[in-house]
């Protein structure tokens, strides 16, 4: 270590320069004290090496595509859930033999020194890992494209276990610097709030007063794997710019007055899902998503404008620009977009409209009714009173548009269902078009319930008072309080993006069949399917390097990384008995990996010859965790029947792992994190079960701890309702790591068992198709349900697992408790056929050959669950995009 010189060599692949370089960056570009070089600092030194190298790729990849003006695609989300950077970015330039060697020269241990990076958590689940996934394919695929986000300084909470259940701390990924991102401190755009809209010279409508904050771009280059291309993740983060300052209020004294425009513009980028049970809340979150379309759509035009070199012409933009909204959480890009158009280029409406629709593009990720965006009108007038203005004439414009392509009766439905302000008065121009009501009978005497009625009556329905008065007084009639009105966020992306797609071939279907049913009719071809994929890069090759060394040895070559398709190869080896022991040998290393990481972070010994069975995923009532549990209630309590002997020839021994965050003010959720701890805390600790069953909650879920999990999984639980689920990504992770899976017929898990075949998933539960007829019979009160469930819920509260009151998280499960929606997700329904099914994983584990065969030929039916085939679509269908690589 002693002769190691620090010596700048910035793009060496030298074991001995590549030392130095990091030598020369603790000393030179120091974010710490010069005189320790511990673990933490070659942590840093470590990235800043690396990251000279992607600066240059970064700056020519960028080079050329503005050289080439190439079409290129702006991905806009909320979330991006990158995870750690460096072995992913070694491993994307193939330097880890050099980096491991050079740090060894330096006394440290590459793996070691990785595990010091924080995870950048910016997003939370599925959603925000995708995209990340998408940059990955992106970058590797030499696609022209830009991703933009957030910068918050403080990613999704930490999440403790206690034996209270969830705590959340502040996460603090940003504390010790972030050495993967480039600060452009000339690169920052206004964004403007409150104030009024005017009228102008010549009626222009000027967007005045209000208040004003800057948002900083800072790029993350996001290297592709054997390819230099390298693009760029550009998250926003705002600040006061200096002239906003009130340097008088502060001369004056009044430093909370001159402070508060700071804490104003810092607040916005803080977190992830700012609560917005509060009005501040929801401002706040407008406020977010605001920043990020109004910065990205500014940037965007802005390089559109250099490039067009003094001839510009804005009906070019959808040859040269594609925008993919990430859900509806980018949403305002669309009005943002019409506004800079029209009030600062000159264009017309028409124009403008068109080279929008042109140019976004929508993904829906949900089907839940409550998840589906609706932001208060009121809120948004007062935030963004100009973009309200142009939503209107959008609302108004595709009314007319319904009423000359619908039949006239329909007319007032579709329009209700469709148009994108909700519970706002029809402008006369659409009143006119709909056909005259019938004239009624007899008038009725109308008496509203007005708010000061309602406060009279307190906690009393004023609908039921009214309904007793008029009773009384037949010729009175009660009219409901209007409700609020909203603006509806996916039907604005829906009219205004060219594409809308969903994200599995259920869901897109389910999409067109249910949830924007009434647009498919008025719009055929806007709507697509594009199945969802994951990065083979860092999902396997990098993850799993003992399976991957196995899965090149017999393909013959690492051709698999960039061409998944190859992976099907495997399936003429399923049978070969040298695979199958080279299989098991790859899945006992990473089983024990994970044992050790289980110690030491739950103190629990679980024994690596059980079944590793395995549910990751944020915590949700739809996911169904609890159905996971109650089938682990169930089976402790039919082993505490049985005896010892009867107990081991019945049940192969299981440990059950459940990891996840549920959202800090989701109380049913967090229930059900406290139900898995004190389930484990009885279980782990019966003598009489032993290592038959242990129950674990891995603590802080996250990418990190996914690339631990899933690496050494067996079986994987994807269990949710049918229909609810849009697609799942971590079922293709844990299938692509030869994991099994048991699920029901839901999002990607349909496709998923198509290709790895139906004898190597397990499948249970009722169909998509029969849910709505399900939910009907138990509100009607057909529902009878299987014994064994009512064990379960019985045994829960006989205080087996302690003495917390269960009652509000099982009485969601029945019918007329009054605690929850009567078993929305159909727990009960399911349960019998869940429980019989585990029995056949049981069986199935016993025959370790056929378990190791199922085990392959899911790593080799995963082939089509690569975001590189998922990127090609939406390039080809979408955003007609080729690539461009450097060279
Ligand atoms: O998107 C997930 C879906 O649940 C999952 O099925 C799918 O695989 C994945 C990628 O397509 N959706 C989310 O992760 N959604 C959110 O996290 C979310 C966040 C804020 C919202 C709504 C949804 O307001």
């Amino acid at each position: 270590m002693a002769d190691i010189k620090p010596q700048a060599n910035p793009l060496s692949t030298n074991p001995s320069e590549i030392a130095s370089n990091i030598k020369y960056h603790a000393e030179y570009t120091p974010s710490f004290s010069p005189y320790k070089f511990e673990l933490k600092q070659a942590y840093v030194a470590t990235a800043e090496s690396l990251r000279d190298t992607l600066i240059e790729r970064w700056n020519q990849t960028y080079k050329h595509f503005s050289k080439e003006n190439a079409k290129t695609i702006h991905y806009l989300s909320m979330e991006f859930l990158q995870g750690r950077a460096l072995l992913n970015a070694i491993g994307n330039l193939e330097l880890n033999d050099a980096y491991s060697e050079a740090l060894h020269k330096l006394g440290y241990d590459l793996e070691a020194v990785a595990e010091q990076e924080p995870d950048a958590a910016l997003g939370n689940g599925g959603l925000g890992r995708l995209a990340s996934c998408f940059l990955d394919s992106l970058s590797t695929l030499n696609y022209p494209a830009w991703g933009y986000g957030l910068r918050y300084k403080y990613g999704l909470f930490q999440q403790s276990i206690t034996k209270d259940g969830q705590k959340e701390q502040c996460e603090k990924w940003l504390e010790m610097g972030y050495p993967w991102e480039i600060p452009r401190n000339d690169i920052s755009y206004p964004i403007k709030f409150f104030g009024q809209v005017a009228e102008g010279q010549g009626g222009k409508r000027e967007w005045v007063g209000g208040e004003n904050v800057r948002a900083f771009a800072y790029d993350v280059p996001i290297p592709g794997f054997r390819t230099k291309n390298t693009i760029s993740l550009r998250l926003w983060s705002t600040r006061v710019a200096a002239e906003d300052f009130d340097l008088a209020a502060f001369n004056s004294g009044d430093y909370s007055k001159a402070g508060e425009a700071h804490a104003n513009a810092e607040r916005i980028c803080y977190v992830l899902y700012p609560g917005d049970a509060t009005e501040e809340g929801k401002q706040l979150r407008l406020k977010q998503q605001y920043t990020l379309c109004s910065a990205s759509i500014q940037d965007i035009m802005a390089r559109f404008k250099e490039r067009s070199k003094g001839a510009l012409n804005w009906d070019a933009l959808p040859s040269k620009v594609a925008i993919q909204m990430n859900d509806t959480h980018p949403t305002l890009c669309v009005p943002e977009l019409l506004r800079i158009l029209i009030d600062e280029e000159g264009l017309a409406w028409d124009e403008a409209w068109k080279i929008t629709q042109a140019t976004v593009a929508y993904t829906n990720h949900t089907v839940l009714p409550e998840a589906l965006e609706k932001w208060p009108l009121t809120t948004f007038q007062k935030l963004l009173p100009r973009h309200v203005e142009i939503i209107e004439t959008i609302d108004e414009q595709f009314m007319s548009f319904v009423a000359g392509n619908v039949e006239k009766s329909e007319l007032e439905s579709k329009i209700a269902s469709m148009r994108i302000l909700e519970n706002v008065d029809l402008p006369a121009s659409i009143q006119s078009l709909l056909p005259p009501k019938p004239v009624r009978e007899k008038a009725k005497k109308v008496k509203p319930v007005t708010d000061a009625a309602i406060k009279e009556n307190g906690t009393k329905s004023p609908v039921k008072e009214a309904a007793a008065e008029e009773e009384e007084e037949e010729e009175e009639e009660v009219v409901p309080p209007k409700p609020a009105s909203t603006v509806r966020m996916a039907n604005l992306c829906v009219i205004a993006g060219h594409k809308v797609n969903g994200v599995a071939a259920i869901h897109s279907q389910i999409v067109i069949d249910e949830v924007f049913n009434d647009f498919y009719q008025l719009w055929p071809e806007k709507f697509q399917n594009k199945t969802n994929g994951v990065t083979p890069r860092r999902w396997l090759k990098f993850c799993n390097p003992e399976l991957s060394s196995v899965i090149t040895k017999w393909l013959g070559s690492e051709e698999w990384v960039l061409d998944t398709k190859q992976l099907s190869g495997l399936r003429n080896f399923a049978d070969n008995k040298e695979l199958q022991q080279e299989w098991v040998n790859a899945k006992v290393a990473r089983k024990a990996k994970l044992a050790a990481y289980i110690k030491s972070k739950t103190g629990y010994t679980i024994n690596p010859n059980a079944l590793f069975d395995i549910q990751v995923k944020r915590i949700h009532e739809y996911k169904r965790q609890l159905l996971n549990i109650m089938g682990v209630i169930y089976r402790y309590k039919k082993m505490k029947e049985m005896s010892e002997k009867e107990r081991a020839a019945k049940y192969v021994p299981r440990v059950v792992m459940f990891g996840g965050k549920a959202f800090a003010t989701y109380w049913q959720a967090k229930r059900i994190v406290k139900l898995i701890t004190d389930v484990a805390a009885t279980v782990n600790n019966d003598p009489e079960i032993g290592d038959l069953l242990k129950v674990i909650m891995v603590p802080d879920y996250n990418v990190s701890v996914a690339e631990v999990l899933i690496p050494a999984s067996e079986l994987s639980q994807h269990i949710s309702t049918a229909g609810m689920e849009a697609s799942g990504t971590s079922n293709m992770k844990f299938s692509m790591n030869g994991c099994v899976l048991i699920g029901t017929l839901d999002g990607a898990n349909v496709e998923i068992r198509e290709e790895v075949g139906e004898d190597n998933f397990f499948l249970f539960g009722a169909y998509a198709h029969e849910i709505a007829g399900l939910r009907a019979d138990r509100a009607a009160g057909k529902f009878q349900p299987d014994p064994r469930f009512e064990e379960v819920k019985s045994f829960i509260r006989s205080g087996v697992f302690g003495d917390y009151d269960y009652n509000e998280l099982l009485g969601s499960l029945e019918g007329d408790s009054g605690y929850g929606r009567g078993d929305y997700f159909l727990v009960g329904h399911d349960f019998p056929a869940y429980i019989e099914c585990q029995d056949k994983v049981d069986e199935a584990y016993r025959d370790q050959q056929r378990w190791t065969r199922m085990s392959i030929m899911n790593t080799a039916g995963s082939y089509t669950f690569s975001s590189d085939r998922t990127i090609h679509e939406y390039a080809k269908d979408i955003w007609e995009i080729t690539p461009s690589p450097l060279e």
